[in-house]
């Protein structure tokens, strides 16, 4: 993430987080890697396969747009007769789920000449939000950079207790008040104490409900403004973190957020979980946004970038050749 030489990225974390990808992905209703062998088993590529294909795209949350796609040219390419059999057609519908995925793998490059980088992190409720701040300054204080928290979800005490775990966990430092403060005032605090201590980064949480979903976006905008105030090229990103598990709906609250406050990446969990991977291929089509990081589970080690060919070969079940071990 933080311009390291690709080689060690493969070498100490990569295949060990796309195996528990692929495995943590397919669990439960599989929707793609245990069925269609079934599906393919025996039969010749024709029109009707790649209909039952196509339901089974939609019927997964990857969504009409996108499954589209994907079979305009997997039908392409079975008219030119390149897809002999059940092996080359699950190769054709990999490749052709990377191609809308590429463009989304754009990792996060923290700039180290800003004291702080500033990330702001926004996402409803339970999206995993403040996870994924503590997973991501375990990621930066593992990088060797200085990282502070800023508990700006005064909403309930618990957040702030939550994120202060973390920040111990990851060693980093944390900047909070007491529960009901005004998060705009909170994240100020924390941004003069980290430009004062000369801090490389700044993780800001906020709070995923108020009153109404308008009140949310304003005291988000609030707190974008007050960054501003502080240092007028802040914040550096604005991270939107999704469960996956809500599936449309996700791609409803993307656009919410973008419109209110500009989301600049996105941060999609609980993949792990009953979520059927599809939602991402979806999330890619229709909103074209840098997909930073993904969560697999609760621990700082499930957690990782986000890598279009890792990911599709995990949906389709066959492991891309890099990460074999
Ligand atoms: N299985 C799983 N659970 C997650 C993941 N990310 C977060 N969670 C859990 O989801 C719940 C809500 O997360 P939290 O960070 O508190 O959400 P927030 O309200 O957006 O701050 C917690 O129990 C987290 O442990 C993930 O990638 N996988
Ligand atoms: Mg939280």
């Amino acid at each position: 993430m933080f311009r390291r030489p690709p080689e060690t990225a493969a070498a100490d974390e990569r295949p060990g987080f796309f195996r528990r990808l692929r495995q943590r992905l397919n669990r439960g209703d599989s929707w793609l890697t245990a069925d269609l062998s079934d599906l393919l088993r025996g039969r010749q590529i024709d029109a009707e396969i790649l209909e039952e294909l196509e339901t089974r795209l939609i019927t997964a949350d990857v969504g009409v747009e996108a499954s589209g796609r994907i079979l305009e040219e997997l039908r392409r390419r079975v008219a030119r007769k390149e897809l002999k059999d059940a092996a080359a057609l699950v190769a054709a519908l990999r490749a052709a789920i990377v191609e809308i995925l590429k463009p989304c793998q754009q990792p996060l490059v923290i700039d180290r000449t800003r004291h702080p980088f500033v990330v702001l992190v926004v996402g409803v409720n339970g999206s995993g939000k403040t996870t994924t701040i503590g997973k991501l300054a375990r990621r930066c204080a593992d990088e060797g950079l200085s990282v502070l928290l800023a508990a700006g979800d005064t909403f309930r005490a618990a957040a702030i207790e939550q994120l202060k775990v973390w920040a111990d966990r990851a060693g980093a430092g944390f900047a909070a008040q007491t529960a009901g403060a005004d998060p705009g005032a909170v994240v100020f605090d924390a941004l003069q104490a980290a430009r004062a201590r000369g801090t490389q980064v700044l993780l800001a949480d906020t709070a995923g409900r108020l009153h109404s979903q308008s009140h949310l976006m304003e005291e988000l905008k609030k707190v974008r403004r007050v960054i501003a105030r502080v240092d007028e090229s802040a914040p550096h990103e604005v991270l939107l973190v999704l469960d996956a598990n809500q599936g449309q709906n996700a791609l409803a609250q993307a656009r919410q957020f973008h419109e209110a406050v500009g989301v600049t990446g996105l941060v999609l969990t609980k993949l792990d979980g009953s979520a059927r991977g599809g939602i991402v291929i979806a999330i890619a089509q229709q909103l074209k946004l840098p997909i930073r990081f993904i969560g697999i589970g609760e621990g700082a080690e499930d957690f990782g970038e986000f890598d279009a060919e890792a990911f599709a070969a995990a949906l389709v079940g066959e492991l891309p050749e890099k990460s074999h071990p």
